[in-house]
């Protein structure tokens, strides 16, 4: 018999929400990561990630925002750790175009509270954002700030307090499926097995997950904390929402109020900006002409916000073709379940991926609205 019900290869931000909700459910779980705890290495660091609940992506993913806010909430309590930060979201662009119609689009379908505001009443009600005159921005309440590194280790300490088995510095270098059932990962320490295998190996999917039928496609992003001019006061966090500012369709800039504290900058990046990249020789420089290029977007729109560099951080994003996740079972593997794709909007999720992943490894299917998210779409 396995030593484990079921193993989770990667816990990053999917895998550590997956290994807390199975061992939550009571089942014997082995968590496998080849960083340390809470690591910088891929794409679940840098002190912030945007949640909004009007989603543009798709009315489809509104009630699992919802159920993930819940979540945040209930994992807060649960670790005794700020994991979540309502701020607003705000999301300024063209009238018509994709990002304030996609919100609009979701807020209309799901009743959520919002408000349209013109250019003139976005500068009285947000002084830091100079609009156009042809620019509009879709504002909610309920939008926020979810803590990447903190939620991790959130996830990480309730999994191991309700029993489960953490292995860290631990590659998972090769999985196989048995055919009646099971699973075997080779690790440089030897073979373990279970009875169900959750894979969620953020950029490292093409590797671990080759025969998908999703083409993935790795890139690189970086984020940027500058130095505002005038000091971070315009930035608080009491009165500084989130946002994105779609210049056109593919040309967005999202990012944040102050969280660093004085000195530490204020975090900005472009959403859609990077090249290919292999996670295991990721480009972590910081180049200048990078920094430069976000100056020149934020000048005319963020001024404030156009100040010296104060750091950067690179990360990864997972693409998929049509910028939806891959949150499945395996197409030929029942005893295996998928999580990847997040193609740079998943982390607001967490949470709710992680118990569906554990609804997929536990009961084979799960109550929420997945279909978006097949592994053998193209
Ligand atoms: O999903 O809100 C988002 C987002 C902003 C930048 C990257 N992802």
């Amino acid at each position: 018999p396995s030593s484990y019900d079921v193993i989770v290869i990667g816990l990053g931000g999917m895998g550590s929400a997956a290994v807390c909700h199975l061992a939550r459910r009571g089942q014997r779980v082995l968590g496998l990561e080849q960083f340390g705890p809470a690591h910088s290495l891929g794409a679940s660091h840098g002190g912030s990630r945007i949640y909004r609940q009007s989603y543009a992506e798709g009315p489809q993913y509104v009630p699992l925002l919802l159920r993930a806010r819940e979540l945040w909430d209930q994992l807060g309590r649960d670790a005794g750790e700020s994991v979540f930060t309502r701020t607003g979201f705000l999301t300024v662009g063209k009238e018509g175009g994709p990002m304030v119609d996609g919100c609009l689009r979701s807020a209309d379908e799901w009743g959520l509270e919002h408000e349209l505001l013109d250019a003139v009443e976005t500068r009285r009600r947000f002084p830091t954002f100079t609009p156009g005159s042809d620019e509009v921005a879709f504002y909610e309440s309920q939008g926020g700030v979810a803590r990447p590194e903190a939620t991790v280790t959130a996830h990480l300490t309730v999994a191991e307090r309700s029993g489960a088995e953490l292995r860290f510095h631990t590659p998972a270098l090769h999985w196989t499926a048995d055919e009646g059932g099971g699973v075997r990962v080779t690790t440089p320490n030897g073979v373990v097995t279970a009875g169900r295998l959750v894979v969620a190996p953020g950029a490292w999917a093409p590797k671990l997950l080759p025969g998908l039928a999703v083409p993935l496609r790795v890139e690189r992003r970086v984020m940027y904390w500058f130095a505002p001019e005038g000091g971070t006061a315009a930035f608080d966090v009491a009165r500084h929402p989130v946002y994105i500012w779609e210049e056109s369709a593919g040309s967005e800039v999202y990012g944040f109020p102050a969280l660093d504290g004085p000195g530490g900058g204020v975090k900005v990046g472009f959403h859609s900006v990077g090249d290919r990249a292999d996670p295991d020789r990721l480009d972590r420089e910081i180049h200048d002409v990078e920094a430069e290029a976000l100056r020149t977007f934020l000048r005319p729109r963020i001024p404030a916000l156009a100040g010296p560099l104060v750091r950067g951080a690179a990360c990864t994003y997972t693409l998929t073709p049509d910028a939806h996740f891959v949150v499945s079972l395996h197409p030929e593997h029942p005893q295996v379940t998928v999580a990847c794709g997040f193609s740079g909007h998943g982390f607001k999720f967490v949470p709710v991926i992680g118990e569906i992943l554990a609804d997929l490894a536990v009961e084979g299917t799960t109550r929420h609205p997945i279909a978006l998210f097949d592994a053998r779409r193209r």
